[in-house]
């Protein structure tokens, strides 16, 4: 495809400065003065964060992703079959969408493909990934969305060709109940009679693979999580040293969900200049930088149900470690 051509079949629309950063100032702020302190996990993905992550899809540890597209590649003809073949692929958080392959294969190879939307907060992987996509597709047409997908949701355009709102790779997981229910209530209004949400979780095992999964012996999910205090520094005008932090990722079994966090290695003083913000950190002192929820087949299907939808398909991998669910109105 000529360059001319690839411009011509992408489009993307950018809303992340839309508010000037208010939204992060506003954010960032209330999480380092609350007690105790915490960060969004939105804010781990600049474009080195983005990289960090696609490294931890690799680890021996990290399963999820490995799951995940397992299913895809044994269940994605299935799956857009049961979506009714619709002609747009909306994907939230798509980030590399390596695995979304096996869903575009589905969809061209059934005649249907037409539009791919990726919605993600992280600019240069979105623009790489239509890059790619439109080459590797023909005809395809990217129509995407930089943004919080939580804030602009309703900016996604509505293909009228059917569509399938993919949410892939266990991200649902990182929004606590009541955000979560608010956002899935939310997909659930963008969705026509027949369209249907594609949701990846992780679902409950045992402590010991769940911690090693977010505590990887090469110390890329450490790297990963640190990154978030060098987007402060870059954004904010922070002056944190990531040498002074460390990772800590502990499963909470009553709450089925890993927190994850970072432990100050000292008493020490952190300098926000762009939030006119100095913050003391106690030698020891956690602050949580995400929570990554784990599911079961029931619990799943409460949360459906809470957000008015409708589970209608439940594909597992071999060993049973992750499920991407259908649902639909
Ligand atoms: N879907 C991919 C990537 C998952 S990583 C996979 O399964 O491997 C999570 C992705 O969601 C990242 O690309 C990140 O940039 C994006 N993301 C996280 N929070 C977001 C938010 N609030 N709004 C939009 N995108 C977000
Ligand atoms: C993107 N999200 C689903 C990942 C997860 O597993 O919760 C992010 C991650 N955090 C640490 N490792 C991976």
């Amino acid at each position: 495809m000529t360059p001319e051509a690839a411009t011509e079949a992408i489009e993307i629309d950018v809303h992340l400065r839309a508010d000037g950063g208010v939204t992060m100032e506003r954010e960032v702020r209330l999480g380092l003065t609350a007690k105790p302190k915490e960060l969004a996990p939105k804010y781990f993905y600049d474009e080195r964060g983005s990289r960090l992550f696609e490294q931890i899809t690799e680890l021996p540890e990290y399963y999820p992703t490995r799951a995940e597209r397992q299913i895809l590649a044994a269940r994605s003809v299935e799956i857009v079959a049961a979506a009714g073949e619709p002609g747009t692929l909306v994907e939230l958080g798509s980030g590399s969408a390596a695995k979304t392959r096996h869903l575009l294969d589905a969809m061209r190879d059934a005649g249907c493909l037409a539009t791919y939307v990726p919605v993600d907060i992280s600019e240069e992987i979105t623009h790489a990934t239509a890059r790619s996509l439109v080459e590797e597709y023909r005809g395809l047409s990217v129509r995407g969305l930089v943004c919080d997908f939580e804030q602009d949701l309703e900016r996604i355009p509505n293909g009228g060709d059917g569509r399938l709102v993919a949410f892939l790779g266990g991200t649902i997981g990182n929004l606590y109940p009541e955000p979560r229910r608010r956002f899935l209530t939310r997909i659930g209004a963008l969705l026509e009679p027949g369209d249907r949400i594609l949701l990846g979780t992780d679902l409950v095992k045992e402590r010991s693979r769940l911690e090693a999964a977010y505590d990887d012996s090469e110390g890329v999910t450490a790297e990963f999580n640190k990154n978030v205090l060098l987007v402060l520094n870059r954004r904010l005008g922070g002056d944190f040293d990531p040498e002074m932090f460390e990772h800590v990722a502990r499963y909470d079994s009553e709450a089925a969900r890993m927190d994850i966090r970072l432990r100050s290695l000292a008493k020490q003083t952190v300098r926000l200049d762009g939030l006119d913000l100095t913050v003391r950190f106690a030698a020891g002192e956690e602050m949580r930088t995400e929570i990554s929820s784990k599911f079961t087949r029931e619990g799943l299907e409460g949360v459906y149900r809470e957000a008015g939808l409708r589970p209608d398909g439940w594909f597992t991998d071999s060993a049973g470690d992750y499920a991407l669910s259908l649902a639909s109105v």
